[in-house]
């Protein structure tokens, strides 16, 4: 994929009307510090476009971030982290829900999950909302320069086992970018069909 243009084009906070974009959107959900932001940098070929941080919760709004005004990356607020209120997770859950289940745009959504962990009950929660919201997602296992290439299919097992998915895991890292053409060849399939469309 050529990257030709790359611009944060909407920020969402929890009271905000959501953009009705006319552009196929793909969103990347999971929990605070998995690793959303930094493969929407990779993706987009920018270092630090989006915010990254050391510190879960970095992430605090919806963004839209126009690429080749031919799609977007939505980057999705990380859930569980334990450090805000339930009152203010609450509010995220509810305008994560609101977006996919408002957005016309939404091809598909990608559910990052760290391949060092077992799925949390959030991360399941999390997989049946979005399956309910009609959606198959497609798994990221992400941070895989953390673990010894021996146990890469163990932890892959674990995590379809975990979420009880058949459906596509693409591990990922956002050092090494190992991952990025798989993810990329699958955006542009998408993005071309609804062209010739
Ligand atoms: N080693 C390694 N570190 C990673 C990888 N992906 C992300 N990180 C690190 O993990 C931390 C969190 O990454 P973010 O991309 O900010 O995570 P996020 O999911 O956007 O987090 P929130 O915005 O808080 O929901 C940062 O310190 C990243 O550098 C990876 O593939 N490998
Ligand atoms: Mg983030």
């Amino acid at each position: 994929m050529v990257i030709k243009s790359v611009n944060l084009e909407t920020v969402c906070g929890i009271t905000s009307t959501l953009p009705k974009t006319e552009l196929p959107e793909f969103a990347f959900a999971g929990k605070s510090n998995v690793g959303k932001s930094s493969l929407i940098n990779a993706l987009m070929n920018r270092k630090s476009y989006a915010r990254t941080s050391a510190q879960p919760g970095k992430t605090q709004t919806i963004n839209f971030y126009n690429i080749n005004d031919e799609f977007y990356y939505v980057d999705l607020p990380g859930y569980g982290y334990a450090r805000v209120s339930e009152e203010i997770k609450a509010k995220w859950g509810k305008m994560i829900e609101r977006y996919l289940h408002q957005s016309k745009q939404l091809r598909v959504v990608f559910l990052l999950i760290d391949i060092r962990h077992d799925p949390s009950a959030n991360d399941k929660q999390m997989y049946d909302w979005i399956i309910h919201q009609g959606f198959e997602p497609v798994i990221i296992a992400t941070k895989l320069d953390k673990i010894k290439r021996s146990q890469v299919q163990k932890q892959l097992k674990a995590i379809r086992t975990g979420l009880n998915t058949k459906g596509t895991i693409i591990p990922f890292s956002a050092e090494t970018k190992q991952g990025r053409e798989e993810i990329w060849d699958f955006l542009e399939n998408i993005v071309q069909s609804e062209k010739n469309n």
